[in-house]
This record gives structure tokens, sequence and C-alpha cells, in this order.
């Protein structure tokens, strides 16, 4: 049967396609891969990306009947139905309201942190500046991810739910955002950023986005 293909965004700039790419490696997903490069924002809709997404964004995924799913936490809540054994979720209930609840909360705010510090892999820069407004932002991230390792993480795991969820697969751009505007955070939000970058999913994302050559200037110039 034919794999099932994600379409994503230039790895160094498509934060929504890190997150369900993510899923569906830890829920040990065969699929296929294929890349568009993201132009600047505000262009208006990508003909290219049109061609595959009804929504004009990626990711999407198509599966083997040519269904699309178009939007990210639908993927991944895709990518937890075919392999619920992976911990996408988490079995308790109320853990898993409360993962939800986290991941819904990245899917639909956090606006300012995504407008001040948008993801660019490559780049590390010293000096940036924000506001009242993002700061509050990110102490809410700290507070809400360290709050919920606190209450459902594990001593033998770095990961958010006690093992690699969709919950740390959706901040997992933020851990980069923070790294290349070096955006101070708590210990123990650092040690889950640490474990993120440690990840071999992770990595092997990260280590393709350092070797695109396709650039956004605008971006860039953050
Ligand atoms: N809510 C959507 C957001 C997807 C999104 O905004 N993707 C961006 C790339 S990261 C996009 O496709 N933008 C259109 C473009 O760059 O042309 C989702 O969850 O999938």
């Amino acid at each position: 049967m034919a794999l099932p293909i994600l379409t994503i965004g230039n790895k160094n700039y498509s934060s929504w396609s890190m997150r369900p790419w993510l899923a569906l490696k830890w829920a040990g997903i065969a699929f296929e891969e294929r890349i568009i490069p993201l132009g600047p924002r505000g262009m208006g809709p990508n003909p290219d990306i049109l061609a595959v997404s009804p929504s004009g964004t990626v990711p999407v995924l198509e599966l083997a009947d040519g269904t699309k799913i178009w939007d990210t936490l639908s993927i991944c809540e895709w990518a937890h139905e075919q392999a619920p054994d992976a911990g996408l979720w988490p079995k308790d209930a109320i853990a898993r309201a409360l993962a939800r609840s986290a991941t819904c909360e990245m899917h639909s705010g956090f606006a300012a942190v995504r407008q001040t510090f948008p993801m660019n892999l490559k780049r590390v820069k010293a000096g940036h500046e924000w506001s009242d407004a993002v700061q509050y932002q990110v102490e809410r991230i700290d507070h809400l991810l360290c709050g919920l390792k606190a209450g459902f993480g594990t001593s033998d795991s770095p990961f958010i739910m006690g093992r690699r969820s969709i919950v740390d697969a959706f901040y997992a751009p933020v851990a980069t955002r923070f790294r290349t505007y070096q955006v101070p955070v708590s210990t123990g939000l650092q040690a889950w950023c640490e474990a993120i970058f440690q990840d071999p999913d992770f990595t092997a994302w990260d280590q393709a986005a350092q070797l695109e050559t396709w650039t956004i200037a605008e971006t860039d110039a953050v």
C-alpha cells in the first residue's frame, strides 16, 4: 500500500510542519515527505501549496485513498489513532485532557511569541528585544510546561507527559525559538529544551534544516 505523503514547508522556517512530522516519527508511522519552500509572510496564497492543500497551508497529510488531512493537530490525532500505544496522548483521561489543553493553547494562541520569534533554526541572534506582552507569554509557556511535567512527568523521562507526546511536538518549535533568540527560561524548562534538542528525530530535522539553501530574507532580518 502507498505510504501517506506529508507535504511540509522547508525545515528551517516551517514550525507548523515540524509538529506532525515529529508526531509521525515518534509514533513509528512510515511516510513519504515532500517539501515546498515557504515564501515571505503576507505574499498571498502560494500556488504550489494550494495545489496540494485545500487550506493553502502546510503541513498536509495525504492518505493512500487520497484523503487530505490539512491541519497540524488533526494529523497528530490521526497518528495517535494509528498507533495508540506510542503514547502521543496519555492514557489517563485527566492527563490527556490537560495535554490537549496545552496543545490547543499553542495551536490557537501565543501569537506574540510566534510573531516576535519566528522559527529560524539556522540562526542564533544576540541582543534580540521583546515586549512585556511577549515576556508574559514566555513565562506562561514556562509555567504551563513545567507545571504539567511536575504533575504528569516521570523521573525517568525528560518529556512533559512522561514520554514523547503531542505536547512535546507542539512546543518543540518554541524550544528552538528560545534557542535562536537567546530567551532565558527556568532551569526546568531549559532541561526540557535540551531533551528536545537531543531527541534523534528532532536532530534529524534540525540537521536537514541546517543544509537547506532556501532563504526568506524578511525572516532572516528579524
Ligand atoms: N493552523 C494551521 C497553520 C498552518 C500554517 O500556517 N502553515 C504555514 C507554514 S508554517 C503556511 O502554510 N503558510 C502559507 C505560506 O507560507 O504560503 C495548521 O495547524 O496546520
